[in-house]
């Protein structure tokens, strides 16, 4: 076993900030915590610490494609026509590009404060939309990804089985994601060895969307695992037109009457809902899975934070497309989606409260709990945190919740110094120590891809 202690001016725990704490530290695990204590000769000594945030929703695969769906086609774009471009995308990429994307995908989001990711993973057929020998061969790219960048991995195996309500034919450029329910099963098993070595790995499964599953292979899929269940809904405006055609019901509304949506669940984007289903998915305990930098790119429309907040809701955040990977800027664009919305300020706060310590908490229980995570800096937790730059022009002279407000509405990614998971420093002064080596074998895949 490896032992070792770190000390703290300030650190974020559970219950708060805490002064001069000391975590001891066992094979990466926090050991024991004390506050108000000095450090001893032998401790590493480190300035103010957060919880790692959870990114609780990525395609890492789509990280290849940042960038490239933002010219304007013959018709009006839209979501469905990003959809288009990224199915084309989808078709060229071997298991091999997808270990060789993920992992730069996975060391951005360590460098900008993620610590954990659920990866939402469809991509599991060969191009030509055939099975693998090996049904885990696409999931393995994606752990060996994870084992490489450090990040700890909630595996979220996708269901895909139809292109639209009421059980329609998969379309072609679909092929590469369509399981039946015994096959998925069959993949599962495969996964669970393959997840048991790689530290703090969680299983969930994720039926991809009440588009791309049936009534009934929605209930036999998330009774396969104990883990997290999440799901894709109520993102677009013809989401919800369809699944009123389809049952008369709004998406948020029929999962919430026929499924049973508890603390396990992760209803990812919910962005149209009306009172009714803000109350109703506040009350059944699932997190709301938000992902404002995609959610503005793709041109969703806005969740609702503020009924949801006021009615107990809890949510957490997910860099889903990948298109630009930042921590800070996601809970960022949260909060001013809000306040451009509404014409209001500090809309995710409590009253009388700092609104970026409500956005880092509440997005590391939110995140913990649609993970399957231990939340926070607490005994027995994996030591996963983020160290600040206490120099840095916008934190200065700050402690506490202010420190929160500075890092996220003016410091951004520049205020982050170190990055830690499992008390082992993997990005040092903004930079993830295999950066270098990662970046460069992306940059010849990606320039064979596009080329
Ligand atoms: C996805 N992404 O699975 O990658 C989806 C697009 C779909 C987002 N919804 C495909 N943001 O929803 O059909
Ligand atoms: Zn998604």
């Amino acid at each position: 076993m490896t032992r070792k202690s770190l000390h703290f001016t300030q650190m974020l725990q559970p219950g708060g900030w805490a002064d001069n704490v000391r975590i001891g530290l066992a094979d990466g695990l926090i050991a024991s915590v004390e506050s108000g204590v000095s450090a001893a000769a032998a401790d590493e000594r480190h300035g103010a610490a957060l919880p790692g945030l959870p990114n609780l929703h990525s395609h890492a695969f789509q990280r290849g494609m940042a960038g490239l769906a933002e010219v304007r086609g013959p018709s009006d774009d839209s979501f469905w026509t990003w959809r288009e471009t990224m199915y084309r995308f989808v078709e060229r990429l071997t298991p091999d590009d997808l270990q060789v994307i993920a992992a730069l995908a996975y060391v951005e989001m360590l460098e900008s404060g993620f610590t954990r990711v659920g990866e939402f993973h469809y991509l599991h057929h060969d191009r030509d939309g055939r099975a693998f020998a090996d049904p885990a061969e696409m999931s393995g790219a994606i752990v060996a990804a994870a084992g490489e960048s450090g990040i700890a991995l909630t595996h979220l195996p996708v269901f895909y089985a139809h292109s639209g309500f009421g059980g329609l034919a998969p379309g072609e450029g679909q092929r590469r994601f369509i399981h039946d329910v015994s096959g998925f099963a069959a993949m599962l098993e495969r996964l669970r060895p393959l997840l048991a070595g790689l530290p703090d790995a969680v299983l969930g499964v994720a039926p991809h969307s009440l588009r791309a599953v049936t009534p009934d292979e929605l209930a036999a899929v998330a009774g396969l695992v104990d883990g997290p269940v999440h799901i894709h809904i109520a993102e677009q405006v013809k989401e919800v037109a369809d699944c009123l055609a389809w049952s008369g019901a709004r998406p948020v509304e029929w999962l919430l009457a026929h499924a049973p949506v508890d603390r396990r669940w992760c209803l990812v984007h919910a962005t149209h809902l009306v009172d009714a289903e803000v109350r109703g998915l506040a009350a059944s305990g699932a997190v709301a899975g938000l992902c404002p930098i995609t959610e503005a790119n793709l041109g969703d429309g806005l969740f609702p934070s503020a009924a949801f907040l006021a009615a107990g809701g809890v949510f957490g955040v997910g860099s889903d497309s990948n298109v630009l990977i930042d921590a800070t800027e996601e809970l960022r664009l949260l909060e001013y989606g809000q306040r451009l919305a509404g014409r209001a300020r500090n809309v995710m706060a409590p009253a009388g409260g700092s609104t970026g310590g409500a956005l880092w908490r509440g997005a590391v229980a939110g995140g913990a709990r649609a993970l399957g995570a231990v939340e926070g800096l607490a005994v027995g937790a994996p030591a996963d945190f983020v160290t600040l730059d206490l120099a840095h022009p916008s934190l200065v002279g700050r402690s506490g919740d202010a420190l929160l407000d500075g890092l996220v509405f003016a410091a951004g990614r520049g205020g982050i110094d170190g990055v830690w998971r499992r008390g082992r420093r993997l990005v040092e002064k903004g930079r993830h120590v295999e950066r270098e080596r990662i970046a460069a074998r992306y940059r010849r895949v990606l320039a064979g891809l596009l080329g």
